[in-house]
């Protein structure tokens, strides 16, 4: 039995394991950096027809910097050619009188041509206003080397001088962004698609993946740069086909592992630095995820000592999972933030939850047959009764749809869900599937984290042509729209979408749309 410490929090109490901690040490990734240079600098217009409103225009050759020289309220942006994660150092030089006072400079980083536009003054979302990334410098000396000592996550750098003197300029030289990643880019294995649009959504994906690849699979690397593990889940899919770098898999797992509370529940997000945090959000999808990753990477690596370890991990996510059922078998539900699903307001939670519970549930049973252990035959017997009390009470044959909670509502992601989980017979499933594209409820997937789950759902009932137009329309809309990696939230009918109350805060480096390179490779589209 492994070392374990307990940490007090306010609300749980976190049971540590220092020898899964230890295993996830050892798994630590080696980071790749690249040195790039920017290619242009740019201007931002207004234009109805852009994303945001805002799109850029070629101003000059990234030549043409070195010999500028700027001066109170002066400003450039520069564009470094495509989204990048890294460290920016560039070298400034005095122009004019000897500098006799401090230089100051704004400098905002932005992933998208409307951060360089809208003032981060103007945001008015709930979640922090210090994830808008920008920073003040002042310089005593020049001329003078600057290394930024914050990662970036961006495409686009502005620079404003609030200040020199009326006696000097200053130019910038060595504009350069030390990318990091811990995805081996350059042995990536490759898609040679003949449809064009296909290898373009690959591509991007992949870029995603790569940039959110840092110590951990990151969510996202302007926001959260957390380790979240509905995004680990479809991050780990995006790889295996990939970069194949099972280990960070691997390694996150351990992480999670490594920090349950008293109970034995996984966290939905780790804080890694500046020592393993378990955050105290607890998901009921996430916590189930666990062992849905945990599978997936069984799947995919074979790898038994791993999943011999963890098993205990993964099936107290279940069993805790199945606490939750009402006296007809159904998960009850809460007015609260119980379990993600989509950032959708109106999304009720309880039908899609008991999906994932069955979905979760049947991988649960393979595990633990792989293991050995006796669990499977009361798992077995849990799923024929879950299965056969959703249907009794979720299903509304009239509608020919699921419905959730007491408004007994009908979502698109309650539909998915349940067509993922299986629940009805093949024919059924399918028709389940085109009735959703069909009737079209107004509760509708929101996120490209739901999309991705929409498309899985078309190609497991066998809707693959439905599912390769839905592919493309979404994820290709973001191309066409501009994204240079894929983003954490994209509504087409409602582009400015932001579940925090500004889209300036939005991540457009984001996890869990990186998915369509396993969608394309892995169902072979
Ligand atoms: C957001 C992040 C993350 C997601 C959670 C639920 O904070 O975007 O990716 O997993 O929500």
């Amino acid at each position: 039995m492994a070392e374990q410490a307990k940490i007090q929090s306010t609300k749980v109490t976190i049971i540590r394991n220092d020898a899964f901690v230890q295993t996830a040490d050892n798994l630590k990734p080696t980071l790749f950096n690249n040195a790039i240079t920017p290619t242009q600098l740019i201007n931002v217009q207004s234009d109805s027809t852009a994303m945001h409103n805002w799109r850029t225009v070629h101003e000059a050759d990234i030549a043409a910097l070195d010999n500028r020289a700027f001066g109170k309220g002066e400003s450039v942006i520069i564009d470094f050619g495509d989204h990048q994660v890294g460290y920016v150092s560039f070298d400034i030089k005095p122009v004019g009188s000897p500098p006799d006072a401090p230089l100051k400079l704004k400098l905002t980083f932005g992933e998208m041509p409307v951060e360089m536009a809208e003032p981060f003054s103007s945001y008015n979302g709930w979640i922090s206003s210090s994830w808008l990334q920008e920073e003040t410098l002042i310089v005593d000396v020049l001329p003078r080397h600057v290394e930024l000592p914050r990662r970036y996550s961006f495409r686009y750098l502005k620079i404003e001088v609030i200040d020199t003197s009326p006696k000097y300029r200053v130019s910038f030289l060595n504009m350069t962004c030390n990318t990091v990643t811990s995805a081996d880019i350059d042995n990536a294995i490759q898609l040679n698609h003949s449809d064009p649009l296909l290898q373009e959504i690959d591509r991007v994906s992949i870029k995603t993946l790569a940039d959110c690849m840092q110590d951990v699979f990151e969510d996202g690397p302007k926001r959260d740069r957390r380790l979240w593990l509905g995004d680990l889940r479809l991050q780990a899919l995006a790889n295996y086909p990939t970069f194949q770098s099972n280990d960070l898999v691997k390694r996150c797992l351990y992480l999670f592992a490594s920090v349950p509370d008293e109970r034995g529940a996984i966290a939905a997000n780790l804080f890694i630095e500046p020592h393993l945090i378990a955050d105290d959000t607890y998901l009921f999808d996430y916590s189930l995820f666990f062992t849905v990753t945990l599978y997936d990477y069984y799947l995919a690596t074979h790898d038994e000592a791993t999943l011999k370890e963890l098993w205990p991990t993964a099936m107290r996510q279940v069993e805790l999972a199945l606490e939750r059922l009402d006296h007809r078998g159904i998960v009850k539900d809460e007015d609260t933030w119980w379990s993600f699903i989509d950032w959708h307001e109106q999304l009720n939670k309880q039908a899609p939850s008991q999906a994932v519970l069955i979905y979760t549930l049947r991988r649960a049973i393979h595990l633990s047959k792989a293991v050995g252990c006796k669990q499977s035959v009361d798992f077995e017997q849990r799923l024929i009764d879950i299965e056969k009390a959703t249907v009794e009470c979720l299903w509304d044959a009239d509608q020919g749809f699921f419905v959730s909670g007491d408004q007994r509502q009908v979502s698109w992601a309650t539909q998915i869900w349940m067509a993922l989980a299986e629940v009805l017979p093949e024919d059924n499933n399918k028709a389940l599937m085109l009735r959703l594209l069909s009737v079209k409820p107004e509760v509708g997937p929101t996120t490209p984290y739901m999309y991705h789950h929409l498309v899985e759902a078309l190609l497991v009932v066998g809707c693959r042509d439905e599912a390769i137009e839905h592919l493309k329309t979404y994820w290709g809309g973001m191309l066409s729209d501009g994204a240079d990696t894929f983003w954490e939230l994209y509504d087409p009918q409602n582009k400015d979408f932001s579940p925090y109350g500004s889209h300036l805060i939005n991540s457009y480096c984001h996890a869990w749309s990186c998915t369509p390179t396993y969608l394309i490779r892995h169902y072979d589209l």
